[in-house]
């Protein structure tokens, strides 16, 4: 194939006038209509100086045109670097700097503020607003409609995503098509996904879940998705009809479970609800059998490995558990300490090895080095266990991670902005337990004994530098930090002494 990840996902659409998005005013885009203003949009990246193998930054609101400058990068064998909206403009700044993006497309409510990220990092600039108007939009509407697909291997890169590290920079994780393809395929298989499937999609497009699972396994089977901006539960409940399939992080069930107008019935056309990003709550499952009669499948999966394992189709999906190695992909637990796989049943770190497993992170070899094994086993860094059965359980994680809402949260990025404000000492940020978003951030400081610290300027600060979901939503002083004998911050204790701020 002359372009593996484009003709398998894409191409092979051409030309059916079947529905592919299913838009909230009612509007429906064919495969075909998609497909066309793909190819206008990939003779909009070659207009503007994109070659194959540049990066392009997106950071725009999810829209069908926003999806198609993925597919429109896929053709013009440019890789997609896809950015979280809420990111502010000194975030966006090190991810264009750092991935030495070609051209950065943006909100035209940014311009202000990114043309300068832009520019000082030779990057050019464009707009695509929600509605799909902007400037790459206006000169892409008279490109011809179809393009010719730039040949690319498998090999090659198609993606990078941005993950942040226990370090507080970000890591860009290198994503081939080999990577995306193989675990579209295998998750479609493993979950029966088929042309006739219609996605409830209510994920951002800019992280994994959203991108590479949901909307590449409806691609791969041929089906339509009904594409909502984001999660707004009139919204889900009012679509919930006309869906086969949802996928959603642990926070949609728990609000899906608020309401009373999610019924048995309004689920009577669903097949499947898939769970991931974050730890679904055994109570969750439990109650949502109990209200629809449908077993949630967990799956589990990361930035740099896309999906790993996952419960059962047909068969006992257990709670609390992330079921089993997906076909063709290596999972085993071992001890942190030496690496040597565990008996099974002790608790230990997962790492996973199979086509699913990224190229490495872009520009840091050590990094790469520190994760990634030379015999291809990745260090997931969370911390796990496998039943008699074989059923994986993720019981902890051996890196300080806080996910709100399904979203990662390093706490060293907080630390070090929180460190460096008037009157702190120093810093510790926790996640504890949070009733809609599952954990969420606390920040405690100490003070350095001068003035303050004025925690109303704290948090103007971090409002200026850090993306709101990253946002402590308390700090509290504290006159010190526990620490062990070697004189580590015990977290630990932190999180019980505040753990139930949000929840007690
Ligand atoms: C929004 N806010 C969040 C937040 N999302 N704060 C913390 N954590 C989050 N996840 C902010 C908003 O900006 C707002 O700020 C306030 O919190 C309340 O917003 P809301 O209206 O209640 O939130 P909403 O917009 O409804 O978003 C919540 C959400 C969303 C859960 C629907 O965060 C979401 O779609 N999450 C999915 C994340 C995801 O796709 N993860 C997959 C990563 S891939 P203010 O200013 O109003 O207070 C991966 C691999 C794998 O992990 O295995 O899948
Ligand atoms: P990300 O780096 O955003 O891709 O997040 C990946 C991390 O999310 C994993 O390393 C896990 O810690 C967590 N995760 C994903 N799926 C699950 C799940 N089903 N249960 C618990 N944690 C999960």
């Amino acid at each position: 194939m002359a372009n593996p990840l484009y003709d398998t996902l894409f191409g092979r659409h051409r030309g059916r006038d079947t529905p592919f998005l299913h838009l909230p005013d009612g509007a429906t885009l064919t495969h075909d209509a998609f497909l066309q203003m793909t190819a206008r949009f990939a003779h909009q990246l070659t207009a503007l100086g994109l070659a194959p193998g540049d990066r392009l930054a997106l950071q725009v609101e999810k829209s069908p045109q926003a999806l198609a400058i993925y597919a429109a990068c896929a053709q013009a064998g440019v890789v997609f670097l896809p950015l979280n909206t809420g990111y502010t403009g000194d975030e966006v700044r090190y991810f264009v700097e750092n991935s030495g993006a070609k051209l950065l497309i943006c909100d035209g409510a940014k311009t202000t503020a990114l043309t300068p990220v832009a520019k000082d990092s030779g990057a050019g600039i464009a707009t695509l607003n929600a509605d799909g108007s902007g400037s790459f939009a206006d000169g892409a509407a008279d490109k011809a409609t179809s393009f010719d697909t730039v040949a690319r291997e498998e090999s090659d890169l198609a993606a990078f995503l941005y993950t942040s590290g226990t370090t507080g920079r970000s890591k860009g994780a290198m994503l081939t098509q080999t990577n995306l393809l193989s675990n579209a395929q295998t998750l479609a298989e493993h979950w029966r996904f088929t042309a006739e499937d219609v996605l409830l999609h209510a994920l951002p497009i800019f992280h994994t879940h959203g991108l590479f699972v949901a909307t590449n396994i409806t691609l791969i089977a041929g089906g339509s998705m009904i594409f909502l901006p984001k999660f707004d539960l009139d919204q889900m409940i009012a679509q919930m009809p006309r869906a086969t399939a949802m996928m959603g992080v642990p926070t949609f069930y728990t609000r899906l479970l608020s309401d009373d107008r999610f019924t048995a019935d309004l689920t009577r056309d669903m097949r499947l609800f898939v769970s991931g990003s974050a730890p679904l709550l055994a109570e969750t499952h439990v109650q949502f059998e109990k209200r629809t009669g449908h077993r949630i499948l967990e799956r589990y999966g990361m930035t740099e490995t896309n999906m790993n394992t996952s419960n059962p189709y047909d068969g006992e999906r257990r709670a609390g558990t992330v079921g089993f190695p997906l076909p063709g992909v290596e999972l085993k637990i071992t001890d942190p300490a030496t690496g040597d796989t565990l008996p099974q049943g002790e608790i230990g770190q997962i790492e996973v090895r199979g086509p699913n497993v990224f190229k490495g992170y872009w520009k840091m070899p050590e990094k790469t080095a520190e994760e990634l094994r030379e015999d291809g086993f990745f260090i997931t860094g969370d911390l796990g266990q496998i039943d008699e059965d074989g059923y994986v359980s993720i019981v902890g994680r051996n890196k300080d991670l806080i996910i709100s809402g399904g979203y990662n949260i390093y706490p060293k990025e907080i630390e070090v902005l929180l460190d460096d404000q008037p009157g702190v000492l120093e810093s510790a940020v926790i996640g504890v337990p949070h009733p809609d978003f599952g954990e969420t951030v606390v920040g405690v400081l100490v003070p350095d004994g001068t003035s303050g610290p004025d925690l109303d300027a704290i948090a103007q600060q971090i409002t200026e530098a850090l993306a709101r979901f990253k946002h402590p939503r308390k700090l509290v002083v504290l006159d010190e930090l526990p620490r062990n004998t070697m004189g580590k911050v015990q977290k630990n204790i932190l999180r019980d002494r505040f753990g139930d701020l949000f929840t007690g």
